[in-house]
Formats: C-alpha cells, structure tokens, sequence
C-alpha cells in the first residue's frame, strides 16, 4: 500500500494540502528543475492528493521539498486538480501554519522557495501570515474581449505569481448564492481569452480571471471573485490575485508604497495588502492573511483501487 503523509488547512476559506512525507525523489536541483520531473513522472502524485475521491477541485496541493537557498526553511511545488502554479498566496500562507504545526519555524521570518522564486514569510502568529511575494507587475491595460453569453469586457493583464485578467467591474453581482453563475461566466472569459489570442508574456495562458466590485465587508476596499485554472473558484481573496491587483493600482497611481489595501474575497474573508517598489521598477507585495490547520493524515494507495490516482472527468485545459 503507497502512503503519502499530509497536513490540511484552510486560509480565509480556501483549504490547502501539503504533503509532509512520503513524496518522490525529485533530485536537488533547482525548484523549476524538480517540478518538471513531477510534472513529466509523478503527475499521479498530484491527482492523487488533490481529485476525488480524496480531495476536491477546490484544493491546491504543496509538495514539501528540501530547499536549494540555505536562507529558506522549505522549498514548495503548488498544485491543483489542472496542474501546477508558479505560486499561491493562500497556499503560502497554509504551508506556513503547517510548517509551525511541524515545529519546523517559530514566529518571525524565514523564506519559502518556489519554483517562480524565493518568497519571505513572516509568521505572525502560529495562525497569521504576511507573505512577501515574487515581483509583481502590469503587462496590459484596458483590454477588450469579447465573451459570448456574457458580452464585451475589458480587463487588465497582470502577473502576481500566476496570469490574471481583471475585470474592474464585475459583469455580476458578487454575491455568494451567485457562485455557480459567476464560475460561468469566468469561465467563458478564460476561454474567450484563449480563442482569441489574449496572453500574458511570452505567449503564456492566462489561467485565473478576476472580477471586481465594492466591498460589502467593513474596512475593505474592494470585493473580488477569482476562477482558478481548473475551473474551482478561490475561497480567499487569492494572494496572487491580491498582487496582480495591487500592480494595478499602482500603475494607474490609486495606491501609495507602504499604504494597506484590504482585499475581500467572495466569502467576505480579507487580505491585508501593500507593496514597495523593487530594483527593476516592479512591485513586490506583501499580503497577510490567517490559516488555521484542519486535519492530519496519510491517503492510501491501494493498487487494487481503480481511484487511486483520483477521478478525472472535466479536462480543464
Ligand atoms: O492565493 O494565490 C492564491 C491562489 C491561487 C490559486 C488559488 N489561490
């Protein structure tokens, strides 16, 4: 019987799986190294931790890994029921209260490798978190797509860890008994994007569509929703999103360096976010958020299971 050791939590809402022991041998390489090799011969680790029947689309899974940088407690891969992220701000978050419920980091800083760089953490309390995230930046402005069943928008082209498209204001209403038509309608988005040719840098997909509305939360400044590459939509105000945002406002000069910004998600849980300028003229963003450990276990692999390696029907991408 395989085993594969695991932590569960949930930040603001959205749950993250890291997998604490029993992964493969991925070498030491660098962190884009070893996620190829996971990607191109362990693909069934990741769908077997995060499909059904031992997990869900909503899930993004981390593979906890010997780091390269000496600074860093943990090198992570990120990962959902469509493949791999370059970075997830929740699942940062997560992997911090998972790596303090493993007494691996105490309160105060360390650093958490990626595969899209190295991002600092400062764990505030065993349940609280502020990320310094990778650069990020806008690549385009006021884009218009045309969305069958939705009609035109227009959006902005951002990178926060992962490609965003970010509708200023939101073709629905964001309101939770709304999910199932907003998933909808992002999605059409996502693929009228693709059809028609609307990339981030270098040709790559954009993969997560953000709306955008007023704040229903007290001391928010803006309420979101954010559809995930694989088709599930982000239970937190997602910590990319929140960056790719916060590139945004600065671009258009609507947030100062250092001023907060407080990001709402669809559930009306919140992310505390501000940035600072880097050497190359983008911004790097600091968010926070709270994570709270859920479960702790091992998932079964039995060979004789024909779901041993999860259940796979929507063909995302
Ligand atoms: O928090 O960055 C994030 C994230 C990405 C996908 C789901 N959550």
């Amino acid at each position: 019987m395989d085993t594969l050791q695991f932590i569960d939590s949930h930040t603001a809402g959205e749950p993250t799986r890291v997998i604490v022991a029993g992964g493969p041998d991925l070498g030491d390489g660098p962190l884009p190294t070893r996620l190829g090799t996971l990607r191109d011969q362990f693909d069934h680790i990741r769908r077997w931790t995060i499909l059904e029947p031992r997990g869900s689309d909503a899930l993004v899974g981390a593979l906890l890994l010997a780091p390269t940088a000496p600074s860093c407690a943990a090198g992570v891969i990120f990962f959902n029921n469509a493949g791999y992220l370059g970075m997830c701000g929740h699942g940062a978050m997560g992997v911090a209260a998972t790596l303090a419920r493993l007494g691996r980091v105490e309160v105060g800083s360390f650093g958490l490798e990626t595969p899209v760089g190295v991002v600092q953490i400062e764990l505030l309390s065993p349940n609280r978190a502020a990320i310094e995230n990778v650069p990020a930046y806008r690549l385009r402005q006021q884009v218009s797509v045309d969305v069958p069943g939705v009609g035109q928008l227009v959006g902005d082209i951002a990178w926060g860890g992962n490609w965003f498209f970010l509708v200023q204001s939101s073709p629905l209403p964001l309101q939770a008994a709304r999910i199932p038509d907003l998933s909808d309608a992002a999605w059409r988005v996502r693929l009228a994007l693709r059809e028609q040719g609307i990339n981030g840098a270098e040709g790559a997909e954009i993969d997560h569509i953000e709306f955008f509305g007023p704040p229903q939360t007290a001391g928010a400044d803006s309420r979101n929703f954010v559809m995930c590459p694989g088709g599930a939509y982000d239970r937190s105000p997602c910590g990319t999103g929140t960056s790719a945002k916060l590139a945004c406002l600065a671009a258009d000069g609507k947030l100062a360096p250092g001023e907060t910004w407080r990001q709402e998600g669809i559930l009306g849980t919140q992310f505390e976010a501000s940035y600072r300028y880097g050497d190359d003229g983008r911004i790097v963003p600091t968010i926070s958020g709270d994570a709270y450990v859920t479960a702790e276990g091992r998932l079964l692999g039995d060979p004789a299971d024909p779901f041993r390696h999860g259940i796979f029907l929507r063909g995302a991408t």
